[in-house]
């Protein structure tokens, strides 16, 4: 007698075998020849763990200064691109990272597309991003976030080459054939918009204007300063209380609503105190992380990653993790898709051997 097959293929008996060759003409094709390939009894990501170590990429990010302008490149950025999903413009499964260098003068003109992005700032000062033409001053450490569909560009004004983490929902909008872009004007700048600071001033502060009205379901903030964000970790710390998964891990997020700061990108800042190793992990979130400060590692499944300050690594889902800090606090930058599995219904997390 035959065993039900979820995950084992049934026999391929020449009898089958002709069969299948005589309908693939009519594109028809068995299911049972396919489910035991795709219907894993937990989640089996593309994406394969992986570390970017900023000192091994950096000399050639600053190498396309010479090679290529912002403007000719529309954006001059090298693709974190994991080698397990080679030529696929993807950090992993659902999410695209990238490491964007503007140079002293540049700018990277006005555009908008549909799919969502943040910027974590990496290093140097002097650049900004504007939003609708309202300029975010950049610093290290700062999210800048420019949501679906809103005009951004970038500009460095001041001496040092900046350099940011792009992160993008990229694979996941290709993948729901929900790509759209535009040039503002077909090309011109976006004039000048509300001062500097301003959308802090109306809703970062725990206040908003009153009547306020939601446009879009991304938070009204593009800008969470590092030094706001770090200084919340850094007090919470007193409390002692630590999660055993994330030591202190805040999740940014749209004042107006608690949801995260974008439909379908989720970001947090963690405070991992020093020589405190956390407990395993595992979600079906994939997680893109960029390291401030400190240094440690992260276990990853079978692998060991050792990170220090701007070096990224990617946790794919599913995949049991934990970290394991040196003696100083490290701080670390994430984010995420826990936000889109999570309005789908579709988000579990594994704390120990506890599912959720
Ligand atoms: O800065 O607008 O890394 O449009 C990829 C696509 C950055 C950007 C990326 C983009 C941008």
């Amino acid at each position: 007698m035959s065993e039900r097959g979820l995950h084992s293929r049934p026999e391929v008996t020449p009898e089958r075998a002709e069969f299948y060759e005589k309908i693939d003409p009519l594109a028809v094709a068995p299911l049972w020849e396919r489910l035991f390939t795709f219907m894993s009894k937990e989640p089996k990501m593309r994406a394969a763990p992986y570390l970017w170590r900023y000192s091994a990429i950096r000399p050639s990010l600053m190498e396309t200064a010479d090679l290529i302008t912002a403007e000719e490149a529309e954006r001059r950025v090298l693709i974190l691109e994991n080698p397990s999903l080679k030529g696929e413009t993807a950090a992993a499964d659902s999410l695209f990272a990238g490491l964007q260098l503007i140079m002293p003068g540049e700018v990277a003109g006005t555009h908008r597309h549909s799919p969502s992005a943040l910027r974590f700032i990496i290093e140097g000062d002097g650049a900004y991003t504007a939003i609708n033409g309202e300029k975010a001053p950049m610093k290290v450490g700062d999210l800048i976030l420019t949501p679906s569909m809103v005009w951004h560009d970038h500009g460095n004004v001041g001496s040092d080459p900046v350099v940011w983490l792009d992160g993008l929902d990229i694979p996941l909008i290709r993948a729901l054939g929900t790509m759209f872009t535009d040039l503002y004007n077909g090309g011109e700048l976006h004039p000048e918009g509300r001062p500097d600071y301003d959308n802090i001033a109306r809703f970062g502060a725990n206040m908003r204007p009153m009547n306020y009205q939601a446009e879009g379901s991304h938070s009204p903030v593009f800008h969470y300063p590092y030094d706001v964000s770090k200084k919340a970790l850094i007090n919470l710390k007193k409390s002692k209380e630590f999660d055993p998964c994330h030591g202190i891990k805040l999740q940014y997020i749209n004042p107006n609503t608690g949801e995260p700061v974008m439909v379908t990108i989720d970001c947090y800042l963690q405070l991992l105190p020093g020589g405190f190793s956390t407990q395993d992990y595992q979600s079906t979130g994939t997680w893109i992380y960029s390291v401030v400060e400190g240094t440690g590692k992260t276990v990853i499944g079978d692998s060991i990653f050792e990170w220090g300050p701007k070096d990224h690594f990617v946790v794919p889902g599913w995949l049991l993790h934990h970290h394991e800090p040196d003696s100083d606090d490290a701080i670390l930058f994430s984010f995420s898709d826990k936000g889109t599995q999570e309005k789908l219904g579709l988000y579990r997390e594994r704390r120990g051997n506890v599912t959720h």
